[in-house]
């Protein structure tokens, strides 16, 4: 690799965030790893071609355009044999930017076990256990249920760190009563896990659990009524698969009163440059 490249997701471009927080959000990623000594590749599919590093009006139209689909892993094929438009999940991104040699990825909230469904657990989590890379993001998405994906993170042999904190962020607030068991303070810290890792021939992720910046964190209690009333509102509806993340993410921030958007932002933009910094150590080393 002749530069620190960060591999960053288009899902929560295109089914994540809505018009035109979405945009502003991946240019403003775009713009916290190259602050922080890195440089940026937006990972999507553009009518079938695999785009390791999608262009600002690539970014724009896959902001606004209808009919993207939204890929994990499986999907990745179909969406190039058919010459579709498609944004790349976690799991998808993942894969595509290893490809590359990309090392170093971040995210808001990776994909888990849902709560409300019977059955629903991401493809993120099977990614992350076979796929060399270090994720950061700002813990599981707080719609899920935190304590089965821990324990799945578990089971599949995903390396789980909490950054400068013990206890598991949970996405819009910066704790949960989940201790994570490893803390580390440094981006030379995770860095070196990671060589470590690689050297020992221990495939899979090192995902990093970023705590949200306080200043946008909103309190357990008030989070949790919203999150219970989404997904009741998801059951009634009959939402589910692939729409159900995108379903509960907007219905957050619509009862909220864009407070969960805000909260979004600012920990994609917090993730971005942690990436930044842990991608330039890891050059540097
Ligand atoms: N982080 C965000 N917003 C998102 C996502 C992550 O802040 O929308 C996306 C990621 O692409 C992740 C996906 O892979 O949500 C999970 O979808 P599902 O629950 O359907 O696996
Ligand atoms: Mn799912």
């Amino acid at each position: 690799m002749d530069k620190a490249y960060v591999a960053l997701e288009s899902t929560v471009i295109a089914h994540g965030l809505p018009w035109p927080a979405n945009f502003e959000t991946a240019v403003a990623m775009e713009e916290e790893v190259k602050k922080n000594g890195s440089v940026p590749r937006t990972i999507g599919i553009i009518g079938g071609e695999i785009k390791i590093g999608i262009t600002r009006d690539e970014i724009k139209y896959l902001s606004t355009a209808k009919n993207v689909m939204k890929v994990g892993t499986a999907e990745i094929a179909v969406a190039v044999a058919l010459k579709k438009d498609a944004a790349t999940t976690v799991s998808a991104t993942m894969k595509l930017a290893a490809r590359e040699g990309i090392e170093v990825f971040a995210t808001g909230g990776i994909g888990g076990v849902h709560k409300g469904v019977e059955w629903d657990v991401s493809q993120d989590i099977v990614e992350l256990s076979k796929t060399n890379m270090i994720v950061v993001s700002a813990g599981v998405k707080s719609i899920l249920d935190v304590e089965k994906t821990l324990e799945f993170l578990e089971t599949f042999q995903v390396t789980v760190v909490g950054y400068r904190t013990d206890r598991f962020p949970l996405f819009h607030t910066r704790f949960s009563k989940f201790p994570v068991n490893i803390t580390v303070n440094t981006p030379e810290e995770i860095a070196a896990i990671f060589e470590e890792k690689k050297r020992l021939g221990i495939e899979g992720a090192i995902l990093v659990a970023n705590p949200i910046p306080t200043e946008y964190e909103i309190p357990h209690y008030e989070l949790m009524k919203y999150i219970e009333t989404a997904i009741t509102e998801a059951t009634s509806k009959n939402i589910s698969g692939k729409s159900l993340t995108p379903f509960l993410l907007n219905r957050l921030g619509e009862l909220s009163d864009g407070k969960t958007l805000e909260a979004n932002i600012a920990l994609l933009k917090n993730n971005a440059a942690l990436a930044g910094q842990i991608a330039k150590v890891l050059k540097e080393l």
